[in-house]
């Protein structure tokens, strides 16, 4: 019933009685809500629409907006579109309990660069590697910052595995340094002390009981094939193939599961168009084409060394990791807004490789744009008939890097444009919004449009930058949505997610924005000359849902994740907002991203 309400006295009523304060009696009437609850009560729940009626008010029904009639809609868009278009925001949010497969993987990721440091040790110099050579190249670093040091992890080895037992991780993803095993990128000298650290980490986690999930190629090319042309020049194919080839001789016997290339959508575009990461290249038109053509070559190359050599006595599995934001279409209602949404993100790099070709569509629109541009024929390379063959099939699951959803549409200047919705929240990286319902339809999306592969989510994360705060909501917060918006996929939706791994397990350099945006589930604490790693409050929330290997209904027992504050259940979210506000982007752009094809 209506009470005392605090400082605001009887001005603000709660009640679902009404109480005449005036009487001296304080009669109470029902409000009409309060028939409404007894109804809920009465039928312990919602029985049928039509009885979704109480005494003297009816509930309108929802509004639903209509379809695009299917034949409109592309394929796998229209799956999605059915599905989840006359979703209500509600349903969306809804919380869903359940568990994973019982050999759910459960993981965190680094990469070398980001974390090792150690950029000249042991026979990796002279020739070093791209970002080295980035990095040390003044101006295109914020705060100058260097992976010199890193967080030290290749002397800090016993941390990282206290650390990734402290999570209680199953799997352990992280990338090999190229220049460390070939300093100059090529079989004519093998680098022992390079491979021997990476056999230490490989036996530290084996004893740990931590399945390594090892990436071949996390950007930092050696400098010296960078120097011939690196990704432009096609010869890297057989360079990048006897690199793996080596790594699955000398490191394959304890190792299962592997990544060729870390998100060739980033090595093209951010790389070789935009020049914001090594190697600095900016030089748009046919050159992310040229590029990715090579990378997609490369990987097919080394899945067949591993398939022809050493399947048969490694058993283990080796796919390609692409990162996609979800693209929600600005415009529902714009055919044209999805097709741009599938065509130009993922499809460039799983549709030969999981499909055959690249998409009917992609060829398509760089034809147009090209024919608009003045040119003569298309830049997006031919792949001959043999070579799709060769292509096609070079996976054993689907690897997902995922962090945001992005607003898209088409313009009417070559591309696609990316928009940020403003009611997003935000995070401590300007182009990251926390937008978990999304990861929902990009899986489902992923299913029907690649022949439902097994997937490993193999990065998902969230940053933040300025004042360090231990007590890291926000990570609590992203972690408990899109988890669960991964289960949702999982049980309701059918997808065969087998993995997850949350980015990163460190504070790391964070490539052109340095140290600045901490992704880390453990601080790394900078003005200690030790480098000293602290969990934050995330590692023990993210822990438990890995205890529980999901979100187990509450009313089936108790279980370490009752102990945690679900932001499902108290409003934390508060906190968030005050936070995430709190954040500065010292490097804020405008919203949009054209690009650049
Ligand atoms: C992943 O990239 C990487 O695999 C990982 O190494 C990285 O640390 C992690 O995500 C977090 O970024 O400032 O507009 O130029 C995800 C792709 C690459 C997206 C950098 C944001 C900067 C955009 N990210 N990019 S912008």
């Amino acid at each position: 019933m209506d009470g005392f309400e605090g400082n605001k006295g009887y001005s603000e009523r709660f009640g679902l009685h009404q109480v005449d304060f005036v009487d001296g009696n304080r009669p109470r009437t029902p409000k009409q809500s309060a028939y409404f609850f007894a109804q809920i009560i009465e039928q312990n729940g919602f029985v049928s629409r039509k009885q979704d009626h109480f005494e003297g008010v009816k509930i309108s029904p929802p509004r639903r907006s209509t379809p695009l009639p299917p034949s409109e809609v592309p394929s796998a868009s229209k799956v999605v579109w059915e599905k989840f278009t006359p979703q209500k925001k509600f349903d969306r949010q809804m919380y869903h309990y359940g568990n994973f497969s019982q050999n759910f993987l459960w993981g965190v990721s680094s990469s070398a660069y980001q974390i090792e440091g150690g950029w000249n040790a042991d026979g990796k110099g002279p020739s070093l590697s791209i970002w080295d050579k980035f990095t040390h190249t003044p101006g295109n670093i914020l705060q100058h910052d260097t992976g010199d040091i890193a967080c030290n992890s290749y002397n800090k080895m016993e941390d990282d595995i206290a650390a990734l037992k402290k999570v209680k991780v199953s799997h352990y993803r992280f990338s090999v340094s190229w220049p460390r095993i070939l300093p100059d990128g090529t079989t004519e000298y093998i680098n022992q002390a390079g491979l021997n650290y990476y056999k230490k980490l490989l036996d530290s986690l084996i004893a740990a009981n931590i399945q390594p999930q090892v990436t071949l190629y996390h950007w930092d090319l050696p400098q010296a094939l960078q120097d011939v042309g690196g990704w432009e020049n096609e010869t890297i194919i057989e360079r990048f193939r006897d690199y793996a080839d080596i790594l699955f001789e000398n490191l394959g016997p304890k190792v299962q599961l592997w990544i060729t290339f870390n998100e060739p959508f980033i090595i093209a575009i951010l790389g070789h168009v935009q020049g914001t990461h090594a190697p600095g290249i900016d030089r748009p038109d046919t050159l992310p084409y040229i590029v990715s053509h090579n990378i997609i070559k490369a990987h097919a190359e080394a899945w067949h060394v591993y398939n022809d050599k050493y399947r048969a006595s490694q058993n283990g599995m080796v796919s390609i990791t692409v990162n996609a934001d979800w693209a929600e279409p600005r415009n529902p209602y714009k055919q044209e807004d999805y097709d741009a949404a599938r065509s130009f993100y993922l499809g460039w790099y799983a549709h030969p490789i999981f499909n055959g070709d690249y998409s009917p569509l992609m060829k398509r629109s760089v034809l147009e744009q090209s024919l608009a541009g003045g040119l003569t024929k298309s830049r997006l390379p031919e792949f001959t008939p043999e070579e799709i063959k060769r292509i096609n099939g070079t996976y054993d699951y689907f690897g997902l890097n995922h962090y945001c959803t992005k607003s898209w549409t088409n313009s009417c200047y070559r591309g696609v444009v990316l928009l940020r919705d403003r009611t997003w929240l935000e995070s401590g990286s300007h182009w990251l919004t926390m937008t978990p319902f999304g990861l929902r339809r990009l899986l489902k999306f992923i299913k029907h449009e690649f022949g439902n592969p097994p997937i490993i989510i193999t990065e998902n994360g969230v940053s933040e930058n300025g004042p360090v705060d231990l007590n890291d909501v926000h990570r609590k917060y992203f972690y408990e949505k899109y988890i669960n918006q991964v289960l949702k996929a999982y049980l309701l939706d059918d997808v065969n997610v087998i993995g997850y791994t949350a980015w990163s397990l460190l504070d790391n350099l964070e490539w052109a924005v340095g140290y600045t945006e901490r992704f880390g589930l453990f601080y790394v604490n900078r003005s200690d000359p030790d480098l000293s790693r602290t969990p934050k409050a995330s590692v023990s929330f993210y822990s438990s849902i890995i205890s529980c290997n999901g979100f187990p209904d509450p009313a089936s027992g108790t279980h370490e994740l009752t102990k945690q504050k679900l932001c499902e259940k108290r409003t934390s979210l508060y906190g968030l907002f005050a936070r995430t506000a709190l954040m500065s982007h010292p490097q804020e752009r405008s919203p949009t991203f054209l690009f650049p094809l």
